[in-house]
């Protein structure tokens, strides 16, 4: 009899253009290691509309994102796969738990204060985010959420949250741990090695896109903020460099000394050279297989309903089991 695979749990919100630290810090990982769990990955719209959207907008971007799942190498045989508004537990399961969470714990979350000081007017989704990454997570019993390192706080705070509704109402969630990779768990902005790399900031030169025109992100390398120094090793204490450096590390999945002996005695520029074609090497051909399945939406659709049926199957049974827990059954 085959042992049950551990499950993960993981989802990207279709909120703009992916970025590589959205590919290194969490679908690259998704991809390298889809035999050995259980997987549901999920595009989670329900969470892009914390903030305003345009609603044509956002339909096309869950169909790219989906796109983008499949062309950087996510399977829908060995992998669940689905948008989160598909499978309504969600969204209940993120009530009951909203109505389980102390404020202050909501108060407290980093990406919240970040998020909010960028809005003009804050809304109430936007503060409950993370109770409704709690109940993607906690639906489908995952023991591993493999994330970047900007999302560490929320799964703690879903543990929290697991424990205190075991405590209250009887064992109901398996308790989740985060499964944050060392290289690249938190890649930041070429113009600014201070700040994460982040879809919302839309300013030239910041992200490495996906699927942006290959031309104009080598010359964005090439610019990417470093310093006056002029050796190539791994120092944190000199973030843009540690930053190109991480990135080429992720991509060519060399260890550090290899790497700083290749670069002993070259400048700045053959680093940056080398991190472009590295990129390169890596988005072609994503960029090609993301063009022959974004050209067959009915298929894609057929691929996404599939996905929801099999999520909705396992979610639905763990919402009934909550439901009970709090007396709604
Ligand atoms: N810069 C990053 N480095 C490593 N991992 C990252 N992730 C995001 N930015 C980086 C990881 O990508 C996954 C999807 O994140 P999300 O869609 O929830 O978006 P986010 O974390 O809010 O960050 P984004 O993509 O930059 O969007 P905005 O601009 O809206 O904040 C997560 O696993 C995240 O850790």
């Amino acid at each position: 009899m085959s042992e049950r695979r551990p499950r993960v749990l993981s989802g990207i919100q279709p909120s703009g253009n992916l970025h590589i630290g959205n590919y290194l810090g969490s679908l690259q990982n998704w991809v390298l290691e889809q035999d050995r769990y259980d997987n549901f990955f999920c595009i989670v719209d329900l969470h892009a509309i914390t903030v305003p959207q345009d609603p044509a907008e956002l339909r096309q971007h869950v169909r790219e994102l989906a796109g983008l799942y499949l062309a950087c190498g996510l399977d829908p045989q060995r992998s669940t796969i689905f948008v989160q508004s598909h499978v309504s537990a969600h969204a209940e399961l993120g009530w009951v738990l909203n109505c389980q969470t102390p404020l202050g714990w909501l108060n407290r979350m980093t990406q919240f204060k970040d998020k909010s000081a960028k809005q003009e007017t804050v809304l109430a989704g936007l503060l409950n985010y993370p109770t409704l990454m709690a109940a993607d997570i906690l639906l489908y019993d995952a023991e591993f959420v493999p994330v970047g390192d900007d999302q560490r706080q929320h799964i703690e705070l879903t543990r929290d949250l697991a424990e205190r509704f075991n405590y209250l109402y009887g064992e109901t969630f398996v308790i989740p741990e985060p499964m944050i990779r060392t290289v690249a768990a938190r890649v930041m902005g070429l113009d600014d090695p201070t700040s994460k790399m982040s879809k919302s900031n839309t300013a030239a030169g910041h992200a490495i896109p996906l699927l942006g025109d290959l031309k104009k992100t080598r010359k964005a390398i090439m610019r990417a903020v470093t310093d006056s120094g002029t050796e190539i090793a791994f120092d944190e204490s000199r973030p843009g460099v540690y930053n190109l450096l991480s990135i080429y590390q992720k991509l060519t999945d060399k260890p550090r000394e290899e790497i700083e002996a290749h670069f002993a005695g070259q400048g700045y520029g053959t680093l940056k050279r080398e991190l472009a074609d590295a990129v390169e090497a890596t988005l072609e051909p994503i960029q090609a297989r993301y063009r022959e399945f974004t050209n067959d939406p009915a298929e894609l659709d057929r691929l996404l309903a599939q996905g929801a049926e099999r999520a909705a199957a396992v979610a639905n049974a763990t919402r009934d089991r909550a439901y009970t827990a709090v007396g709604l059954r």
